[in-house]
């Protein structure tokens, strides 16, 4: 990497922008007709969300979306990710299209495209029609077809004047998190339904690819976020095991399917540990492989791992992992306890250029939670931390493409603080911080930063 002093540039064609999602900015959650999500139902359930926090209001971004982007074009942003509320579009998951649902994201798309922003959109960012929850979630076969359904509809409104299609955001936080850990929506947990979860997710994946390339769709992909695992010690052989079996759990059993034409047998073999395999039926490998344009990456830290004799494992985050002991993250830390380590992201993206290569990449999600303090005076957040992170993240990218892997671009996480999941507004992410009180938006000292990153296409 380059050293923290030395300028870097970019590609000229390289992107710059900006992420958030559905449920974590957009509030309006009982207008124009949007149904119940899993997350609307979780964040009532006592003790799951940080201070009984909801996404009733958030950042209330339906209603304040054109001066958010005029926010985006002021910071010179190329492109803005964000991801559609499937319960806005069809409030029970299947059956008739909510034309005010789309309407929302017709305005979005036309005042971006107006601003010169390219909108980059996320069909599915976690918030599952609660509907759909009630007949099994994921763990039903019928929900990647309820999803190809979806995802057709939201292409035949928005296809015309959107280039980028993404299909799920981490399905490994759906699967491990919301059906295995039951930390997130909707809360479950149990390790057959995890990976149940995982085969529809990525069978969803291959039948939405497939229906918006029928309708015309020039550039579709998906958005994981693999695990940047090191041994602890690296000249440890049952350390290096650790990393494998951590590895196929969260990169290989996504990664391997949609790209490589199916699971690794190593994978099917754990798998079936947990439930027998018949879920996964003749065809579907083919349908999960056809090819995609881009791959979107989310990094924010590094694991490391160690075979040690009694140690619990990662749980329901990681079903089969006993005797693995995930080390505790060692500082810098964000405030969401993450070990800061920059060259973590370089290592990443290498692997990934090995192992898969001809896919271009994307960062859709980078970026760290830190303690932000509004000015007294109320017009600025110094949060040097965050630029640190940003500083540290950027050349690691810019390392990575030294090195030859074909990343195209990098989306920060997250234009705005927002309802960071089961810590609630507790986290904040946002390179703008939000005034929840007032919902002013006060760029902090990053995003002033980042504008300047931009705008010269590299750091110093
Ligand atoms: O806020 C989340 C986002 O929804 C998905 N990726 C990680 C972010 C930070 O935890």
């Amino acid at each position: 990497m380059t050293n923290s002093n030395e300028p870097v540039r970019f590609p000229d064609s390289f992107i710059w922008g900006a992420a958030t999602a559905s449920y974590q900015i957009e509030g309006a959650a009982r207008e124009a007709g949007r149904g119940p999500s899993i997350w609307d139902t979780f964040s009532r359930t006592p003790g799951k969300v940080h201070a009984g926090h909801t996404g009733d209001v958030a950042c209330d971004h339906y209603h304040r979306y054109r001066d958010d982007v005029a926010l985006m074009a002021e910071l010179g942003l190329h492109t803005y990710r964000f991801s559609i509320a499937w319960p806005r579009v069809q409030p029970d998951g299947t059956g008739p299209v909510n034309p005010y649902g789309l309407d929302f994201y017709d305005r979005l798309v036309d005042e971006l495209r107006g601003r010169g922003i390219e909108p980059i959109i996320t069909l599915y960012h976690w918030d599952l029609p609660q509907t759909l929850e009630d007949r099994g979630g994921w763990t039903n076969r019928e929900t990647a077809e309820a999803f190809a359904e979806y995802a057709r509809a939201v292409y035949a409104r928005l296809g015309d004047r959107v280039q980028t299609w993404t299909t799920l955001n981490e399905p490994w936080c759906s699967a491990y998190l919301g059906y295995g850990a039951g930390v997130h929506a909707p809360g479950r947990t149990d390790p057959a339904a995890t990976f149940q979860t995982v085969h529809h997710l990525l069978l969803g994946h291959g039948l939405a690819n497939q229906a918006l390339r029928a309708a015309g769709a020039s550039t579709v992909g998906i958005t994981v976020n693999p695990t940047s695992a090191f041994p602890a010690d690296p000249a440890s052989e049952a350390d290096a095991k650790a990393v494998e079996l951590v590895e196929d759990l969260q990169n290989r059993i996504f990664l391997d399917p949609i790209l490589r034409g199916g699971y690794p047998q190593r994978i099917l073999d754990h798998v079936s540990r947990f439930t027998s395999l018949d879920h996964i039926r003749d065809g579907d490998e083919k349908i999960i492989g056809e090819p995609i344009d881009l791959l979107g990456i989310n990094y924010y830290s590094p694991t490391y791992l160690a075979a040690r004799d009694g140690a619990p494992g990662g749980g329901g985050a990681f079903p089969g992992t006993e005797g693995i002991e995930f080390i505790a993250p060692e500082p810098p830390l964000t405030d969401m306890g993450w070990q800061i380590q920059p060259s973590g992201l370089t290592a990443l993206l290498s692997k990934l250029g090995r192992d898969y290569p001809g896919v271009p990449m994307i960062i859709t999600e980078n970026g760290a939670a830190f303690p932000d303090q509004l000015h007294p005076a109320g017009d600025r957040v110094d949060d040097s931390d965050r630029v640190a992170y940003l500083d540290g993240h950027l050349r690691a990218a810019h390392a990575a493409i030294a090195a030859g892997v074909d990343l195209r671009g990098y989306l920060v996480w997250s234009l705005l603080d927002n309802f960071e999941w089961s810590y609630g507004y507790d986290k904040r992410f946002g390179i703008v911080y939000v005034d929840y009180l007032t919902q002013r938006r006060v760029p902090k000292a990053s995003a002033r930063w980042y504008q300047e990153v931009i705008r010269r296409n590299g750091i110093g």
